[in-house]
């Protein structure tokens, strides 16, 4: 069981001077993780653009005149090729995106489903970003392998109608529900930057961290400000903010992995070794995120090198992680 927080409690932890802040979040880190290890996840867009969504930060939707270019769902070849690339590359995660509402019981989702079973049987953790899914469309996720699902909360419930229209908090909170009820794993967590204030970064916090079970996997975000969206013209967030929010999600969610996600481009080595030291565990690698860059998978071992971080194996902690042992046992015993 873990504590229910109350939003006083997080304001508090957040607020504290800044060297006491990454000082508790380091030391719960080293109590309750393996903290040189950093889970890599790859990120692939298998459909781009065109979303009928109204995310103010979002390239990928239709009404704002980015430059994205939409790109149909992919074939499941191609992912599989992508997929082991980025396998040899390190990644034990691939997380495929799509700009899509909401799921659809349609051929597309059959592939999806495809796509899953091919990554799952590489024995990557297969991850899913896909927008609103019912219950029923989760277990058939977790039937063809997926391991987790990635449905952000994004920002708090009172700024949530600032940022997205298109659908409601509510809806957000029900595909997290189906997404459980159907024991995957659950990736959740925001993107600051937006224009938000401290009272949101916390209000989304509290919910994540006081949900009926805490979600396996926090991305925090630094907003990507895009051309064309109507965040165009945000400032980038500072470092500062950046350590702040991932030592308090830390803190407050100490076994959950705490991912430094979009933003790193703009980030110093040193910056992003803060992070670390305050707590995240995992980024994601690959010079591009879904449509905007990211930096090269060269350059971020050469980082783990510099800061003595290795990268977490798949399925660590899981029944699935003997059997893959256990299978290259075999695989070698064979070769031999
Ligand atoms: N369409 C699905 C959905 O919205 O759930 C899945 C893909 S969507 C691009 C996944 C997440 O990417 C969003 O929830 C948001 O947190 C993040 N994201 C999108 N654009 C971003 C940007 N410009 N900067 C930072 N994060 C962004
Ligand atoms: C998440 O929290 N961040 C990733 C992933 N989950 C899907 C997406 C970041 C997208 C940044 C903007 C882009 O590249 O389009
Ligand atoms: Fe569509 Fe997802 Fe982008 Fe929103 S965040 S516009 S739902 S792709």
């Amino acid at each position: 069981m873990t504590k229910n927080w109350t939003k006083e409690e997080i304001s508090e932890i957040y607020n504290q001077p800044l060297l006491d802040l990454i000082y508790k979040a380091a030391t719960i880190h080293r109590e309750n993780n393996d903290y040189s290890e950093v889970q890599i996840s790859s990120l692939i867009s298998i459909k781009t653009g065109g979303c009928p969504e109204d995310c103010a930060y979002c390239p990928q939707a239709s009404r704002y005149h980015t430059n994205v270019n939409v790109h149909a769902l992919m074939q499941v070849q191609e992912v599989a090729d992508t997929a082991r690339k980025a396998k040899d590359a390190g990644a034990s995660r691939l997380c495929m995106g799509a700009a899509w509402r909401e799921v659809r019981n349609n051929r597309d989702f059959d592939r999806v489903l495809e796509m899953v079973k091919v990554v799952n049987a590489m024995d990557m953790e297969v991850c899913c970003t896909l927008g609103m899914l019912t219950y029923e469309q989760a277990q058939k996720l977790k039937d063809a392998g997926l391991f987790a699902y990635n449905h952000n909360l994004d920002t708090s419930e009172e700024n949530y109608k600032n940022i997205i229209t298109t659908r409601t908090y509510a809806d957000r909170l029900q595909t997290l529900d189906n997404v459980r009820k159907a024991k995957l794993t659950v990736c959740s967590g925001g993107i600051i930057g937006l224009g938000e204030t401290e009272e949101h970064r916390i209000g989304m916090l509290y919910v994540l961290a006081n949900l009926p079970q805490q979600p396996e996997s926090v991305p925090i975000n630094a907003l990507v400000a895009v051309e064309g969206t109507p965040l165009e013209d945000q400032q980038r967030v500072s470092v500062w903010e950046m350590v702040r929010m991932i030592a308090t999600t830390r803190i407050i969610m100490p076994k959950t992995v705490v991912r430094l996600s979009a933003g790193r481009l703009e980030m110093s080595l040193p910056e992003q070794a803060l992070c670390f030291m305050a707590g995240a565990n995992s980024i994601f690698a690959g010079d591009k995120l879904l449509t905007t860059p990211n930096p090269s998978l060269n350059e971020d071992m050469k980082m783990f090198e510099i800061l003595g971080l290795k990268p977490r194996k798949a399925f660590k902690g899981t029944s699935r992680e003997s059997d893959i042992t256990e299978k290259r046992v075999v695989e070698q015993e064979s070769v031999s």
